[in-house]
């Protein structure tokens, strides 16, 4: 279990704010919608521009430097350097982003490597069931490694044919569009395969486990 303490540099007062938002329950209509029929989920707006939202830290990560490190209950262990990386075949998405507080923006193309190139080098041993990450700003989010390990997640480098702004966690954010967006970490260092759950920054402050926006999964 994750403590809550923040990571230096956060703006405390933004995350308090957001903390209570939780408990009170925000933006909640209590209604689900059908991803079959429907493409905005339920409470959320659409919007044009692309919001920045993060602890208030955007740290400088410096491609030489950069590294994605895959560990714990795997029988591979990776750490790879940037040059490895973009050495992994590149692949592209277009998905939809839903962020919990409420906006959501259409039609995102990314370019970057599949999660499961890299899932499939580290080989998760049987008893993994869960991830956490760690990004270099001190951020943590957690998920089950079944929505980790899905074709459409990835590691993202470039956005609608730009590379990935830092302010939207280049050089490298993971993208994992059917979750509510706090689910995808900017600025990327690790990723820690997990027998037993463990929280992450927003998920000690209230927010859900899962993060379904269909289902409204906004707050535990
Ligand atoms: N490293 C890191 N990743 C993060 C965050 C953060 O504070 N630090 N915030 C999350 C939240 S709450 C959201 S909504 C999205 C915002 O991404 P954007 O700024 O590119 O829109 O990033 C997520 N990933
Ligand atoms: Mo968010």
């Amino acid at each position: 279990m994750s403590d809550e303490s923040a990571p230096p540099g956060t703006r405390e007062k933004l995350v308090r704010t957001k903390q209570r938002w939780a408990e009170e329950g925000r933006l909640l209509t209590g209604t689900p919608a059908d991803p079959a029929r429907d493409r905005l989920p339920p409470g959320q707006r659409l919007v044009q521009d692309w919001p920045v939202l993060d602890l208030g830290i955007q740290p400088a990560v410096e491609e030489a430097a950069a590294r994605l490190d895959v560990d714990g209950l795997v029988e591979s262990p990776v750490s790879l350097s940037w040059a490895e990386l973009l050495a992994l075949p590149q692949e592209e998405r277009r998905n939809d982003i839903h962020c919990v507080t409420q906006w959501s923006r259409y039609d995102n193309d990314w370019r970057g490597i599949a999660v499961q190139t890299v899932l499939a080098m580290a080989r998760p041993g049987p008893e993994a069931r869960f991830v956490t990450m760690e990004s270099h700003d001190g951020y943590t989010t957690n998920l089950p490694l079944a929505d980790l390990d899905r074709p459409e997640n990835l590691l993202a480098t470039h956005w609608n044919g730009w590379k990935l702004e830092r302010q939207h966690g280049g050089p490298m954010r993971l993208v994992v569009p059917h979750l509510y967006f706090w689910k995808s970490p900017k600025w990327l260092r690790r990723i820690t395969l997990l027998a037993e759950d463990r929280p992450g920054f927003w998920e000690v402050r209230g927010y859900h486990e899962r993060g379904d926006p269909w289902m409204e999964e906004r707050y535990s």
